[in-house]
C-alpha cells in the first residue's frame, strides 16, 4: 500500500529551462510516498517519458570532472573485473562513459536525440530511443546477447519498472552482469536532501527495495558499492539468480543491515523525514531573508534539477538570488524552471561583487570549492540546504 508522507508543491518540470520567462509553465503536484509491502519511495505523478526527455534534454553528464573520472574508473574496473565482449549503457547521455571503451564492444542507448547525436558523432553505435521491450527485441535481433548492461541515473526516471527489468533479462546473457547507479535513499534521508525529488526521480531506490523489485524477475544484486556522487549513490552489481559462477558478497548483507538499521523499511522514518524537510524549509528562507535584509548579494551555482526543487518549494525568486551561474551550453541565458532567475554561462568574473553563493550543485561541493578558492579566500561564502541549511566556506 502507497502511504503519503511529504508534500513539495506545485512544482515545474525540473529540466524545463525556457528562454523567457513565463509563470504559465506546466506544473504538477510533487508529493512522495512509501510503499509498505515493497518498501519503495516513489513520486505520485507520473509525467511522461517523450515529455521529459526529448530532443531538448539539456542536461549532459560530463559537464563535470567529478563525474569524469568516476566513469574512468568505473570502464577500467569493468574491463578488469568482466572484460565484457559488449557493453550496452542505457541512457548513455553524451557517451561520457561509452568513449572508455572500444567503438566495437560498446553500444548506447538514449532517447534524447540531442545527446544520442553527440556519442554517434563519437563513432559510438546509439539508439535513440525509450528502453522498452520493442527496443530490447531489436537490440538482440542485431548484437544477440550482451554480457553487461550498465545503467546509471536512468532507470529509476522510467515509470514502467516491470518492462525495464523484463526488457534487460530478454538481451542480457544467462552469465552476464546488470550494473545499475543510482541516488542512495539512504543518504538521500541522512542528508535530509528532499531535493532529489523531482518529476525525473519517479523513484529512489534503497537496496531493500531494489531487492523486492529484482525478485520477481529472477534477478538478485550480489555486490554494492557506495559511491560519493551525486550526493551518495549506490552502485548495484546484478546476475541472473540461476548464474551460480558468482557468489553473494558480504557488502549486500551489510547494505540491507544498515539500512534496516536507519528504518528504510519504516514508514515512520519517511514522516520524520518530512518533518525535518519542512523545517529545513524554513531556516533556509529565513537565512537568505537575513542576508538580503543586510544588503548582500546572493547568486546561485550551479542550475541542477535539485535546486529547482528547492526553489519552488521555498519559493526563491530573482528578489533573493540575483541570478545563476552554470557551465551547462543548453542552460545558459535561459530561466530557472518556474521561476525568474535568469541561469548565465559560467565565467569568473560573475563572481565578482558577489557576497553568498547559494550551491545548487551541492553534490560537486569539493570540486566547486577547488575551483573557486579565490572567492572564498577573498571572504565569499556559500550557502547550502544540506544536511541542514547553513553558511560554509570549507
Ligand atoms: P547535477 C540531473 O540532475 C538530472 P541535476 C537527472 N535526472 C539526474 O538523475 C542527474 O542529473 C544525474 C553545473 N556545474 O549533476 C552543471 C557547473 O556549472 O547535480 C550542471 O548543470 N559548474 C538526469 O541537474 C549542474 O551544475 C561546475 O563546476 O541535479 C550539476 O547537475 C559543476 C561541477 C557543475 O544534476
Amino acid at each position: 500500500m502507497n502511504k503519503f508522507f511529504l508534500n513539495l508543491g506545485v512544482q515545474p518540470l525540473a529540466n524545463n529551462f525556457l528562454k523567457k520567462f513565463s509563470s504559465k509553465q506546466p506544473t504538477y503536484n510533487l508529493k512522495l510516498y512509501f510503499n509498505t509491502k515493497t518498501k519503495m519511495v516513489s513520486i505520485s505523478k507520473r509525467i511522461p517519458s517523450s515529455v521529459m526527455f526529448n530532443s531538448k534534454y539539456p542536461y549532459r553528464s560530463s559537464m563535470s570532472s567529478t563525474m569524469q573520472s568516476s566513469f574512468k574508473q568505473l570502464s577500467s574496473e569493468i574491463k578488469k573485473k568482466f572484460n565484457p565482449k559488449l557493453l550496452l549503457e542505457i541512457g548513455s547521455n553524451d557517451g561520457a562513459l561509452l568513449t572508455h571503451f572500444d567503438k566495437d564492444r560498446a553500444i548506447g542507448v538514449e532517447p534524447c536525440k540531442n545527446l544520442a547525436k553527440i556519442t554517434r558523432a563519437k563513432r559510438y553505435y546509439t539508439y535513440d530511443d525509450y528502453w522498452d521491450l520493442k527496443l530490447s527485441s531489436k537490440i538482440k535481433k542485431k548484437f544477440s546477447e550482451v554480457d553487461l548492461i550498465y545503467s546509471a541515473n536512468t532507470l529509476t526516471h522510467i515509470s514502467n519498472l516491470n518492462e525495464v527489468f523484463k526488457s534487460i533479462n530478454l538481451i542480457l546473457s544467462d552469465e552476464g552482469v546488470l550494473i545499475i547507479e543510482d541516488p542512495s535513499l539512504l543518504e538521500c534521508i541522512k542528508n535530509n536532501a528532499y531535493d532529489q525529488f523531482y518529476n525525473e526521480h519517479i523513484y529512489v531506490f534503497s537496496a531493500i527495495a531494489l531487492k523486492n523489485l529484482l525478485k520477481k524477475f529472477n534477478l538478485e544484486i550480489f555486490d554494492v558499492k557506495n559511491l560519493p556522487t551525486h550526493g551518495g549513490s549506490l552502485r548495484y552489481f546484478i546476475k541472473k539468480k540461476n548464474n551460480k559462477t558468482r557468489n553473494v558478497k558480504l557488502s549486500v548483507k551489510k547494505q540491507f543491515d544498515k539500512e534496516i538499521k536507519n528504518g528504510l523499511d519504516k514508514f515512520k522514518t519517511y514522516k520524520d523525514f518530512a518533518t525535518k524537510s519542512t523545517k529545513s524549509k524554513k531556516l533556509f528562507i529565513e537565512i537568505l531573508n537575513k542576508i538580503k535584509n543586510n544588503n548582500k548579494r546572493i547568486i546561485g551555482y550551479g542550475a541542477t534539477a535539485k535546486a529547482s526543487t528547492v526553489l519552488n518549494y521555498c519559493n526563491i525568486d530573482n528578489k533573493i538570488i540575483d541570478y545563476f551561474v552554470d557551465t551547462t551550453p543548453d542552460k545558459s541565458n535561459r530561466f530557472i524552471p518556474g521561476k525568474n532567475i535568469k541561469i548565465k554561462k559560467y565565467k569568473k568574473t560573475l563572481l565578482d561583487n558577489v557576497d553568498y553563493i547559494y550551491l545548487g550543485a551541492w553534490n560537486f561541493k569539493n570540486e566547486i570549492f577547488k575551483k573557486e578558492k579565490a572567492f572564498i579566500d577573498n571572504g565569499g561564502k556559500f550557502i547550502t540546504h544540506v544536511p541542514s541549511p547553513r553558511i560554509i566556506n570549507k
